[in-house]
């Protein structure tokens, strides 16, 4: 029997801006209801970044970070993954913040530097309503989304001085060297969890050959290890509805994808865990409770985080 599947919902991120959606939650409030909601249509992760409640900006600040995940947890039992992965100009040591103040179960760890480019987005944006976001997005075109050996070593070894688990964010296959390296050195440690992020402008095309090419290198280099599948924009469902009948795991949410079907928006992050969650009813997929997911990934449990 497949193992069951862990839901992560990314319920605001750091790809998408506020002209782009009326529905991409801001303010704390707005992320600690999108996250409950996307918990109660049945994740068990939900992925988490801050946003200026003034602009909508991705903001590194830790007091919102702060009201955002223990609103969360005072609401719910769902696993909460804390982003490292910040946002332009950001330095290493403002993206490793939130695990030392906040050593959550689960945190984002990028696996290796790529380039990270949405500027095409920004030609699609007639009106904006913000000053930062034409610039924000623009910029990614000179960008390069700076993940080394050295600032790597660094994340892995706080998450691993605080109990949590890096969800390694793959965007390309070249990535699954960088993690086998650090299993070799002894920094990375079992259990190994995988976020495939396909389909970013700049990373590996979401088909799902490509998939399939991601799980097999993963399991040639680094053999037992856990994995999850997000995708960027329309791919989002055909690549997961793929993970979950490959018996692999899946992140959906308006970090990744603002739709819920083509020329639809999303009215939040819930719907489209309902949609995942339907499609893994029709393939006859159980789906991960929060303690479920825990069990799975070896978390140390809300009871042992800093909020
Ligand atoms: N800010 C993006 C460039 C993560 O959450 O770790 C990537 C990102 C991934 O934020
Ligand atoms: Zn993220």
């Amino acid at each position: 029997m497949a193992q069951k599947l862990i839901i992560t919902a990314a319920v605001t991120g750091a790809v998408h801006v506020p002209s782009m959606t009326p529905y991409l939650p801001i303010t704390p409030e707005q992320i600690v209801d999108d996250a409950v909601a996307a918990g109660e249509a049945g994740a068990a992760v939900v992925h988490i970044h801050a946003r200026n409640p003034e602009t909508g900006r991705p903001t590194s600040d830790l007091k919102l970070m702060a009201d955002i995940v223990s609103g969360i947890k005072k609401r719910s039992e769902i696993v909460i993954c804390i982003t490292t992965g910040g946002q332009l100009g950001m330095t290493l040591e403002e993206r490793i913040a939130p695990v030392s103040v906040f050593k959550p179960e689960l945190a984002s760890c990028n696996a290796g530097s790529v380039n990270f480019v949405l500027s095409p987005a920004a030609e699609k944006i007639k009106q904006p309503i913000y000053d930062w976001e034409i610039p924000f997005l623009a910029g990614t075109y000179d960008l390069v989304f700076a993940n080394t050996f050295k600032g790597l070593e660094y994340y892995v070894t706080t998450m691993n001085q605080h109990g949590t688990l890096p969800e390694f964010e793959v965007y390309d296959v070249g990535m699954i060297n960088n993690i086998a390296y650090f299993i070799k050195q002894g920094i990375v440690k079992k259990p190994v969890y995988i976020q495939f992020v396909m389909g970013i402008l700049g990373g590996i095309p979401a088909t799902i050959d490509n998939l399939n090419f991601l799980v097999k290198t993963a399991k040639e280099q680094i053999g037992e290890f856990e994995w999850s599948c997000a995708a960027a924009g329309r791919r989002q469902m055909p690549l997961t509805t793929a993970a979950v009948a490959m018996g692999g795991n899946v992140r959906v949410g308006l970090e990744d994808n603002i739709f819920i079907k083509p020329g639809v928006l999303a009215k939040s992050s819930r719907e489209q865990v309902a949609l995942i969650r339907s499609v893994a009813d029709a393939l006859g997929r159980d789906i991960a409770s929060p303690a479920e997911a825990r069990s799975i990934l070896r978390l140390k449990g809300n009871e042992n985080v800093g909020f």
